[in-house]
Formats: C-alpha cells, structure tokens, sequence
C-alpha cells in the first residue's frame, strides 16, 4: 500500500468538520454523495434510511471539509430509534458547522419544529445553515415561499437552497459550510473520500438494493451484515474474483418470505443489482452469496442491536 499523502497547504488552508441533521428522507445523503462527487451512502425513499454517522470527504484547493451524514431525527418509538438519536445529539456538538435539511417539497412540520428546539440550544456556539433541499420539485414562487418559512423557524447563518439531481447551489453548500471552518491542515489524506471500512459500504449496498419495493414496516425491520469476503484463492493474478458473504436480517418469518420472493425472485434481483455497486467499490468481479436470517424482534433488543452494530455506548 502507498503511504498517506498530505499536500502542502496554503496558510490560510480551513479544514473540519460540518454535519448534516433533518428529518428522515430530507436529502441529507444524496446531499453528502453530491458533494463528494461519489456514492459513500446509500439513499432510499424510505424513511430512516442511513443508521449510523458516515464521513464524507471534500477536497478543494483551499479547504478540506468533513462532512458527517446522520440517521433522519425523529420522535423515537423503538430502541434502534432513541440510540439513532442520542448519536445525532453527540455528533452535533463535535462539530465546526451544522447544515439543517429541510425539503422545498413539504410543508414545514412538527418534526421540523422539534429539531430546530434542538438546534436553538447549540446555535449560540455552533452555527446552523438552513439548506433547502430539493429545490428541483418546485417551481419559483414556492422555492421563494419555503425559502421565506424557514427563515422563520429559527436564527440561521445563512439559508440555501439546493438540488443535488440538478447540480443547483451544490458548490455554494460546500463554500458557505468551509467558510465556518477553522484554520488547519488537512485532517485526512489527499485522495481519501470516507473513512467507512469496506464491509460496511458493501453491506450497505445490499440494504439499499433490499429496500427498493418493499414497505411498510419492513424497511425499519432490516439489517445487514458481512459475514465474510476475501478475495479467492486458486485464481490467475489478471483474473481476480472476491467472494462476498452477506446476512441479511428481518424480524419475523413472513418478512423473510417477502425478501426471498416467490422462487427466490426478490433474493436474486436484490443480489444482481447489489453486486453492481460492490463490484464498483472493490474493482474486481465479485460473487455475491446471500442469506436471509430471522433475529426475531432485533429492533428492541439491546443484545441484538449491540450483535448489529447498533451499541454506540
Ligand atoms: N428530486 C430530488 N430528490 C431528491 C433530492 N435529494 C434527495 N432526493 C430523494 O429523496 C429521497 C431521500 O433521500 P436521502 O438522501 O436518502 O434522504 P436522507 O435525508 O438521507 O434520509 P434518511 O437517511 O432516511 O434520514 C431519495 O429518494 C432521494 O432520491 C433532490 O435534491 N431532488
Ligand atoms: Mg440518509
């Protein structure tokens, strides 16, 4: 492996950290892919779609900016849901600048509302950009209209609009949230976009591509873990082939059943679509082995959750 590369930086060279907070389904990890310029997390229509803090980070000339992508805050109803929570609350008071996703699509609500209390406590030490996402799926004047009722929920530095899709205020997110960081060097190495290992990106491939179609409580009911991957042996150097093994966790027996599909449809489709993005990541061929497992009731479980990866104490 090469060593670490540090370029030499210009003295007034910003680097830190800012975190992205909103509610589930905001945008808070297109946002963070779009500013990276690659794919490090996984997005989905379904709420509560990240569960757990991923960096991302941005190189420019003059500054490094670490972005932090955290799980959608909500009221919590299940265990998975307060710990999720209680990382969001720690997370926010480590770093430089927070970004407030709100979505120009929807009305402000009491979610909303909740977060920005929160935020409110921290403003005075930490400032808060209001982003206003998906500015795409609306026209002018209601862009015009979310941009004036944000400005109302709270005391924020600035307030942007922004769509990742469109490549709209993209590079304006990244300059407003760098001009809050400190003076410093680069804090990771030239060249290093995340500090995810690979087993989880990987996993989280495989969840990604298991939550498109199903629904209701489903999505909240899935995990996923690597059991194993190294690369084969007995393979010619030029004709390298990794094998990839991989659980993937429901709560009950008839959601086991829906993720498997009729003949094993679902399972198959899951795998093909997943093995894509893992191959991607990895760059060699992958074979992809899947297995659906019941952990019955996971979600309420603290030894479970903790077996998940879900222990953040
Ligand atoms: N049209 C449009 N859709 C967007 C934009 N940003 C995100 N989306 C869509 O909104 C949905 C949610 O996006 P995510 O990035 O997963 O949202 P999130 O805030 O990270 O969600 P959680 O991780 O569940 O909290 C996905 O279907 C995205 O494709 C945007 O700028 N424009
Ligand atoms: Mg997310």
């Amino acid at each position: 492996m090469s060593q670490p590369h540090f370029p030499e930086v210009p003295g007034d060279f910003r680097a830190g950290f800012a975190c992205f907070v909103g509610r589930p389904n905001t945008g808070k990890s297109t946002l963070t892919n779009a500013l990276v310029g690659q794919k490090i997390a996984i997005t989905s229509a379904k709420p509560q779609t990240t569960r757990h803090t991923i960096r991302g980070i941005v190189h420019r000339p003059d500054h490094q900016l670490i972005l932090v992508d955290t799980p959608g805050l909500h009221r919590p109803r299940t265990l998975l849901g307060a710990r999720l929570n209680d990382l969001v609350a720690a997370t926010l008071a480590e770093v430089d600048v927070i970004g407030f996703c709100l979505p120009a699509n929807e009305r402000i609500g009491p979610g909303d509302r909740y977060i920005a209390e929160q935020l409110a406590d921290i403003a005075g030490r930490t400032p808060v950009i209001a982003l206003v996402t998906k500015a795409d799926t609306v026209d002018r004047e209601r862009l015009a209209q979310a941009l004036l009722a944000v400005g109302q929920l709270g005391d924020f530095a600035d307030i942007v609009p922004v769509s990742a899709p469109d490549d709209y205020n993209v590079a304006t997110v990244d300059e407003v949230l760098a001009s809050h960081l400190p003076l410093s060097s680069p804090l990771y190495p030239d060249g290093d976009i995340t500090d995810e290992p690979e087993e989880v990106l990987v996993a989280e491939l495989v969840r990604e591509a298991a939550l498109e179609g199903v629904r209701d409580e489903l999505p909240h009911s899935l995990a996923v873990q690597v059991e194993e991957m190294a690369p084969r042996e007995d393979r010619p150097a030029e004709r390298p082939l990794w094998d990839v093994h991989v659980n993937l966790y429901v709560e009950r027996d008839s959601q086991k059943a829906i993720i498997i599909g009729k003949k094993g449809a679902r399972l198959k489709e899951i795998g093909s679509q997943a093995r894509r993005g893992i191959e991607a990541i990895l760059g060699t061929p992958v074979y992809l082995d899947l297995h659906v497992k019941v952990a019955k009731d996971w979600q309420r479980d603290p030894k479970q959750l903790g077996r998940l990866g879900f222990d953040f104490s």
